[in-house]
């Protein structure tokens, strides 16, 4: 093969310097987020939609994605005919996906806490799912049926009852959402599915429309889910005081955490695979070993100049968001992992399993010479909705819980009560709310 033109991958080099945990999080490549700009457009198209209802998504879909609409239900004989069109091949791929999904989701219920504190005082957690989720899917360039799956997955093993599904109308399929997107509600079991794009999806689910000439009512959500553009996002910002939202979803990121007996060609194959999503998407790879680094642009050099979106992919190499961060040895690596927080995290080290044992921060670790992101987005029965942007810190990927609330349920005995009863009179009289010391003693005297 000819020399292929080199890929732009800057080089962040910490070797010797002796950084903190705070200095380490501020020396990450980091894309800078646009925040802000679209709230304006948004707040007006969430009040549009709670006024006028059907009337305000109509004039929507006019505006934004060109079609006539008068009611967004997309009707079932439309998702029995997506799923019936569907390519086999990708029909056993979403059934295998789904499958190994729900393995997984079934065995994430939690057990439920329950504890006799002291004799008759029991204290318990009753976990119960959201009675609706919507979920939102994108439409245009980036159709992702495993999106489906892997927001409606954890939701139905959760037991959430009700689930909808919104999606932008497309003109070029007659006003309906993407044909495959159809056919993975369908192959769910999802029947109620709207034909709706972006925030006016967001603002009709968290706060229903009501019946109308246009036809029947759409009912309000408890939680919207589901990934979107920076309109979305704003969206889901807005309406989180009145519904629950899933982790906000940033554009994707990998990080490789790599030493000497990692394969330049799996490590190059996955972060150009990350960097196919957008051109802002981050690649990143962390190593001690400067030629592994460069055997890993050598890859990078002939796998770029062959795959399909290699003008994205360079743009997400290149960016200020990716490239090598060279570390003194594994263990600086392992810090910088935990500093980045990064959304997927590959370890390719010669005990990749202990050095997962070890991270603290990532939305999602891939352990191992055949652990592959891709194989995250789509069959390994984890979930591929994960906290981007250094939010693994704190935050988790979709899971049974996103859809579950744990009630505490209190259940004391008359004797209970009276064995602790002083201590309550003493605590509400310390905070000056006698009435409170006197709802216990009330029942003693
Ligand atoms: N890697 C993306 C998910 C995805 N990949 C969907 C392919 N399709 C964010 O985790
Ligand atoms: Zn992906």
């Amino acid at each position: 093969t000819p020399a292929a033109n080199p890929v732009d991958f800057p080089t962040l080099d910490l070797r010797g310097r002796q950084l903190g945990p705070a200095e380490l999080k501020a020396a990450m490549p980091r894309a800078e987020t646009t925040f802000g700009v679209a709230t304006g457009a948004v707040e007006a198209i969430i009040k549009d939609v709670r006024t006028r209802g059907f009337e305000a998504l109509g004039e929507l879909a006019a505006r934004f994605d060109g079609v006539e609409q008068e009611h967004p239900r997309v009707p079932a004989a439309a998702l029995d005919q997506a799923l019936q069109s569907l390519d086999p091949a990708v029909r056993a791929g979403l059934e295998e996906s789904i499958s190994r999904a729900r393995t997984f989701a079934a065995a994430q219920k939690p057990a439920g806490a329950a504890v006799e504190i002291a004799p008759g005082a029991v204290v318990r957690h009753k976990w119960v799912p959201v009675a609706r989720v919507g979920l939102y899917v994108p439409g245009g360039l980036a159709v992702y049926p495993s999106s489906v799956v892997m927001n409606v997955v954890p939701a139905q093993a959760a037991g959430v009852p009700s689930l909808a599904l919104a999606s932008p109308p497309q003109k070029e399929f007659g006003g309906l959402p993407h044909p495959t997107i159809l056919a993975a509600a369908r192959l769910l079991g999802i029947d109620e599915v709207y034909a709706i794009g972006g925030a006016q999806a967001v603002a009709a689910f968290a706060y229903g429309i009501p019946a109308g000439e246009a036809g029947p009512a759409l009912e309000p959500v408890d939680v919207v889910t589901g990934p979107g553009n920076v309109y979305v996002a704003t969206a889901k910002r807005l309406v989180k005081s009145v519904v629950g939202i899933d982790a906000e979803a940033g554009t994707t990121e990998i990080a490789v955490l790599a030493d000497d007996s990692a394969v330049p060609a799996f490590v190059a194959a996955d972060l150009v695979s990350q960097a196919e999503h957008d051109p802002h998407a981050a690649s990143v790879l962390i190593t001690p070993s400067v030629r592994l680094a460069d055997a890993v642009r050598g890859e990078l050099a002939v796998q770029v100049a062959a795959t399909k979106h290699a003008d994205r992919v360079r743009q997400a190499l290149a960016g200020p968001q990716s490239g090598v961060i060279l570390v003194d040895d594994l263990d600086q690596g392992r810090q910088v992992c935990d500093a980045y927080a990064a959304e997927h995290l590959e370890i390719h080290t010669e005990d990749a399993a202990g050095m997962a044992e070890r991270i603290r921060n990532a939305g999602a670790i891939f352990v191992g010479d055949y652990s592959p992101v891709s194989l995250g987005d789509y069959c390994a029965g984890s979930n591929h909705v994960l906290p981007t942007s250094g939010t693994a810190t704190f935050a988790s990927g979709l899971n049974v819980t996103t859809f579950l609330r744990a009630i505490q349920v209190v259940d004391y005995s008359r004797e209970a009560l009276r064995e602790v009863g002083g201590h309550v009179v003493a605590l509400s009289r310390a905070e000056d709310l006698p009435a409170h010391g006197n709802a216990v003693s009330v029942r003693f005297s």
